[in-house]
């Protein structure tokens, strides 16, 4: 294990895992779906709960003061979390869901026409995929997907001969829930910058994973859910350079997102709060602040050097087992077993390894286009995050073990 890293201490943060599942000691690998939620974060809300709650950004009283005053704090948390340039570049959603959605049919609506191309990849969730579908019908845009390799590697030949004029956008995942592919994101970004297209990283699954610079890397959005990052579920962000949200119109209309209303004409409001519309999700913004504040506390490099060596003990035991075939076999990985089992279905794996506590998610996992690819209906998922241990991958090759006792 790497120096100062203890994951038995961390476990001991998170109470969830201190319990038995069909009376066996919790094994919990099922990160990629959501994580779960430190005392910390707990304790956060709850204190929000029970001494501030009010509405933010309306009130001269105290309470509502101090709720906007940690909701304010907890966007500046985010900021220096994916090291934006400013807060105003932060705008809370309900998760990565929301936060592509908002960019689709603000920033799209407004610059994708007809004829134009938005690019994808072969490993995106759905949600990378459905909203771009509807603006292209709305728009008779065309939505161009760059294929990948046997490995679950993007090709980027492919992907470089598919820009063009007619691209708008290219909106990637930064790392594939289905296979754990950490793409190459910055050749990526300046590929597509060479030629003047801006580009939305999904960080759905980087983001629990790994430190993010936003400026750094270039890109002009970058989305993630927060309940994936230890945060409450309902929560999630948008970061987007400002010249660029500036520039969009709001997609929801509301209190909140306004300076003026009058029935002649209303004067939206500045960033973020043009994108915020009604009463936000002030205890989930609160808590999420704690998640960050939890896992700067740990610090990445100290819980991404514990997950890289859980990642690779966990994919050398699954190999060695006959019958298992890992699905994603890229060198650059990043939180992420997903295999299938010979002549077994993966939702009886499933069920199999619940009953011995072992929780993973079994099917497409919401990205069904990276299945047709590898021709396969599913697979078993084991997702990891830095509170899992190697007694734990050990639980879960018993577990298969189990599996192949059963059908045989
Ligand atoms: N993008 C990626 C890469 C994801 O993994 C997910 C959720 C989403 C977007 C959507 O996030 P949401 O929070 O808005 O739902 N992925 C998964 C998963 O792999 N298993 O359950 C949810």
């Amino acid at each position: 294990m790497p120096s100062g890293f203890d994951a038995e201490k961390i476990r001991a943060d998170f109470p969830v895992l201190q319990q038995l599942v069909n009376g066996k000691p919790l094994v919990y690998l099922d990160n990629g779906a959501t994580s779960q939620k430190p005392q910390a974060v707990i304790d956060e809300i709850v204190r929000y709960y029970t001494t501030e709650n009010a509405n933010v950004h309306r009130g001269v009283h105290t309470l509502s003061q101090n709720a906007t005053e940690d909701y304010e704090n907890a966007r500046a948390k985010l900021r220096g979390l994916l090291n934006a340039a400013d807060d105003h570049e932060i705008i809370y959603t309900s998760g990565t869901t929301q936060s592509i959605n908002i960019v689709a049919q603000s920033y799209g609506r407004q610059n994708i026409g007809e004829g134009d191309e938005i690019i994808v990849s072969n490993m995106e969730h759905h949600s990378n995929i459905v909203p771009w579908q509807m603006l292209c019908e709305e728009k008779g845009a065309v939505l161009r997907v760059v294929p990948i390799d046997d490995a679950g590697e993007l090709l980027m030949d492919e992907y470089e001969r598919m820009l063009s004029p007619r691209t708008k956008l290219v909106s990637i995942t930064h790392v594939s829930n289905a296979l754990g592919t950490i793409l190459p994101v910055e050749q990526v970004i300046e590929l597509a910058h060479a030629q003047g297209v801006p580009v939305m990283l999904d960080g759905a699954q980087a983001v629990p994973h790994m430190a993010v610079d936003v400026r750094k890397l270039d890109c002009d959005f970058y989305v993630f859910s927060g309940h994936k990052l230890f945060g409450p579920t309902g929560t999630g962000v948008l970061y987007g350079k400002a010249e660029l949200l500036d520039a969009m119109p709001p997609v929801q209309g509301g209190g909140e997102m306004i300076k003026s209303v009058t029935f002649e004409k209303t004067i939206y409001n500045d960033l973020p709060y043009k994108f915020e519309a009604g009463t936000p999700n002030i205890a989930g913004a609160v808590g999420l602040g704690a998640a960050v504040d939890y896992v700067q506390s740990i610090g990445y490099e100290t819980f991404a050097a514990h997950e890289e060596e859980l990642l690779e003990y966990g994919a050398r035991a699954l190999e060695q087992i006959g019958g298992v075939r890992i699905i994603g076999t890229s060198p650059r990985k990043a939180g992420i077993l997903s295999f299938v089992m010979e002549d077994i279905h993966p939702h009886d794996i499933g069920t199999i390894l619940d009953a011995e506590g072992i929780a993973v998610r079994t099917g497409h996992h919401c990205a069904q286009p990276v299945m047709q690819r590898f021709q396969i209906p599913a697979t078993a998922r084991a997702s990891l995050a830095m509170y899992n241990t190697k007694e734990d991958i050990d639980a879960l090759v018993r577990g298969i073990d189990r599996v192949i006792e059963v059908f045989s």
